[in-house]
């Protein structure tokens, strides 16, 4: 008789405890007979049991109910913000001791790499939903710490929309598809989210942001991620700083065009999750560094903004980004749901060394995610899932629940005892207990704003102020298309009111736009406004702070120096010049991009010396948007026929409108002679026809460093 003996689970990385502790958990069905859940071998899993060949179902079928019974049971409630994610393993290792500023272990102690789990994921769209929404990223990292798991769940922006958790639910309610009509889905643009933002001056800078290309990015990997907050390091001796999180990508930060993000939902609405799974499977680790402002206490009110103020940051001019250690993202996950979807961040889980501060922001956020845990995942166990146990052993005396996995055994569940030994024993601080930080509080219950908080403009205009003419159009571009779907006039005139506030220029460019003037500045936001928006009286409006411009907030100064994990397109059919082709592909590939060769069909096709070169796509199923820089090789017949392809030129067309490198060779001219921009092409960066393939493929490689040529958008409006 057959026997099912139990799989081996092996770690996927030995010597890295949470992949050996997930290990334990980790099934695999392959060479083994079906059972049922409580291990009875299943003869027949096509057919119900009936009473006859054509007669009804049997109710004593128990392999029919329970496999029915758990399909009915298979979901449970996605996150009601950040339902869309995608996540993977890593390891995070220490460049240099902290222990002057914190006592976290693993911020001490540069020998460990310390696992972690990170989640990625769009805020307002549903778990189905398109990864290039233009919305917020979420950057949730968790580190299995030898003392315990710490969270830091940032987003990829430094600040947010409003300054008190109490507005989270009317923000999220704003920012969602509108109640009646469930639409529109993963989408800011609609009146319900203008309304509140129009009526929510806090949130000017924030929207800065949420309107710029940074809710567009090219990749999870090329987004920066800020843990938002202002939080506090303590070390040994019991000094605190504040600190600041940041996550510097290694490849860069990085966006798409508009236009192009909204193709890509289309073609491909999983573009973001593709990309870092196929970079994980493909050995290209996305990796980036931790960086640290640190704040000494003293300092906390030598700044023009109040640090506990979630909607400022502190620029790195003032105080420097220090980075510390470097995190590298190395395995998928086995399973999306066990894994991906049933982790459980929480901001609250933290660690000796690193604690909170005053931000009502992140006080109020203390208490929703367990909340929206025990909902989730449907009680208090949950932190005996696999994905969120921590390495470290549990002890307390909390028992039962629903689900309960551990068995504990003994008579005591309560503390203090002398049954069980005093046993689990609480833990002194020397001995890695954590000890809240002992500030001191002296004040009156107050419900209401703190003065130091009124300042809603002056970081927006700093945002603005700092980025570079494309982005600034890109910005102006993304509000007239948001205020456009607004349908209340009202709503887009405050709007244009507030935005006068941050930029006249700006304002103006929307204005026009919308077909509207700009307001006066006497009657900008206060105009039609419910007593309750309590947004009427600011001195704060006309704050100008002393900081006019900061360079690392603007993506055109960010790294540019690598086309690793690039996508190259190179438009061939039969005929093609195969050594011309294949001298690009070996350049662009020993610099560590990425090649698919796209033909007219799927298969072989024949180069002019008979050689036969595999067709990765079709025109069919590829689509420009898919990819960085898009090449056309020689070859007679093949440059016919890629001219006489509809689907080639508009791909050419395409790639050049969304301001992408783009490379022929001389004798594929008359492709390029068929597209829109051949006229442009003398004076344009970012596209090369050259005779030389080697030439060709150095200079093509210098500019898909650059990535994109923003400054093509002059005239701004090119067919594709
Ligand atoms: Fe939140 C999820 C980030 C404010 C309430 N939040 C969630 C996730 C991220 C953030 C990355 C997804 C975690 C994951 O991948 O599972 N949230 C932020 C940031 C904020 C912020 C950077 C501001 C600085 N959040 C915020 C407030 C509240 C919440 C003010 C409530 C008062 N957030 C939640 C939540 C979620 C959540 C409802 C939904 C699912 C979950 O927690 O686990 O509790």
């Amino acid at each position: 008789m057959a026997e099912n003996k139990k799989a081996e689970k092996p770690a996927a990385e030995p010597g890295n405890k949470k992949s050996e502790q997930l290990g334990q958990f980790r099934d695999d069905a392959t060479g083994q007979l079906m059972t049922t859940n409580t291990g009875t071998k299943i003869n027949d899993d096509n057919n119900s049991l009936k009473a006859g060949d054509r007669g009804p179902s049997l109710l004593e079928d128990f392999i029919l109910r329970e496999k029915i019974t758990h399909f009915d049971h298979e979901r449970i409630p996605e996150r009601v913000v950040h339902a869309r994610g995608s996540g993977a393993h890593g390891v995070f290792k220490l460049y240099e001791s902290q222990s002057a500023v914190t006592k976290a272990l693993f911020l001490n102690d540069t020998e460990t790499e310390t696992p972690v789990f990170v989640r990625f994921s769009t805020v307002a769209g549903s778990k189905g939903s398109s990864d290039l929404a233009r919305d917020v990223r979420g950057f949730a990292v968790r580190f299995y710490t030898q003392e315990g798991n710490f969270d830091l769940v940032g987003n990829n922006m430094p600040v947010f929309f409003i300054q008190d958790a109490i507005k989270f639910p009317d923000l999220i309610h704003a920012v969602k598809p509108e109640p009646d009509n469930e639409m529109p889905q993963a989408a800011s643009a609609h009146d319900t989210f203008w309304d509140f933002i129009s009526l929510t001056p806090e949130s000017a800078h924030m929207v800065m942001w949420a309107m710029s290309d940074r809710a567009l990015p090219r990749s999870l990997r090329m987004m920066e991620g800020f843990g938002v907050h202002t939080f506090r390091f303590v070390n040994a001796e019991g000094v605190a700083s504040f600190v600041k999180f940041h996550w510097k990508p290694l490849l860069g930060v990085h966006s798409v065009a508009w236009d192009e993000a909204q193709n890509i939902s289309g073609k491909d609405p999983d573009f973001h999750r593709r990309d870092l799974w196929d970079a994980i499977e493909s050995g290209a680790f996305p990796e980036w560094e931790l960086g640290v402002q640190i704040i000494p206490e003293e300092d906390e009110f030598k700044f023009e903004f109040d640090l506990l103020d979630s909607t400022k940051l502190v620029p790195e001019e003032l105080v420097p980004v220090q980075r510390i250690g470097k995190m590298t993202l190395n395995r998928n996950p086995d399973n999306f749901f066990a894994e991906t979807e049933q982790v459980a961040f929480h901001l609250g889980h933290i660690v000796p060394g690193i604690d909170f501060t005053n931000d009502p922001l992140l006080q109020g956020r203390l208490f929703s995610y367990t909340d929206t845990q025990l909902l989730r995942l449907g009680g208090p166990n949950f932190q005996e899932i696999p994905i969120n146990r921590p390495i470290v052993p549990v002890y307390n005396n909390q028992r039962d629940g629903h689900m309960r996995q551990a068995i504990n055994s003994g008579k005591t569940s309560y503390s203090p005892n002398t049954l069980g030994g005093n046993s689990p024993a609480q833990a002194k601080a020397a001995e890695g207990g954590f000890v809240s930080y002992n500030e001191r509080i002296d004040a009156r219950k107050i419900r209401a704003r703190s003065k130091s908080f009124l300042d809603h403009f002056s970081q927006a205009k700093l945002f603005f102020n700092s980025q570079s003419t494309p982005e600034q159009n890109h910005i102006v571009d993304a509000l007239s298309f948001e205020l456009g779907k607004v349908k209340t006039v009202a709503i887009r005139e405050r709007m244009l009111g507030i935005l006068s506030l941050i930029d006249k220029g700006l304002a103006g460019g929307v204005a026009y736009a919308l077909g509207l003037h700009v307001p006066t500045p006497e009657t900008p936001i206060n105009k039609n406004v419910p007593a309750d928006a309590d947004i009427a009286d600011y001195e704060s409006v006309i704050f100008e702070g002393s900081l006019k411009k900061s360079e690392p907030l603007s993506m055109a100064n960010t790294i540019k120096d690598s086309i690793q994990t690039r996508k190259v397109a190179i438009l061939a059919a039969d005929g093609v010049d195969e050594k011309a082709l294949l001298a690009v592909k070996k350049a662009i590939e020993a610099e560590g991009g990425s090649v698919n060769v796209i033909a007219p069909r799927l298969g072989f096709i024949t180069s002019k010396n008979d050689e036969q070169i595999q067709a990765d796509e079709s025109f069919l199923t590829a689509a420009s948007v898919l990819f960085d820089a898009v090449y056309v090789p020689g070859g007679t017949n093949s440059v016919a026929s890629i001219e006489a392809e509809p689907d080639a030129i508009h791909f050419l067309n395409e790639a050049f409108k969304h301001c992408k490198p783009i490379a022929a060779d001389a004798g594929a001219m008359q492709v390029i002679e068929a597209t829109y921009f051949s006229k442009k092409i003398e004076s344009d960066e970012g596209v090369i026809v050259s005779d030389n393939a080697n030439d060709l493929a150095k200079q093509f490689i210098a500019d898909i460093k650059q990535h994109r040529f923003w400054e093509r958008e002059k005239p701004r409006k090119i067919p594709a």
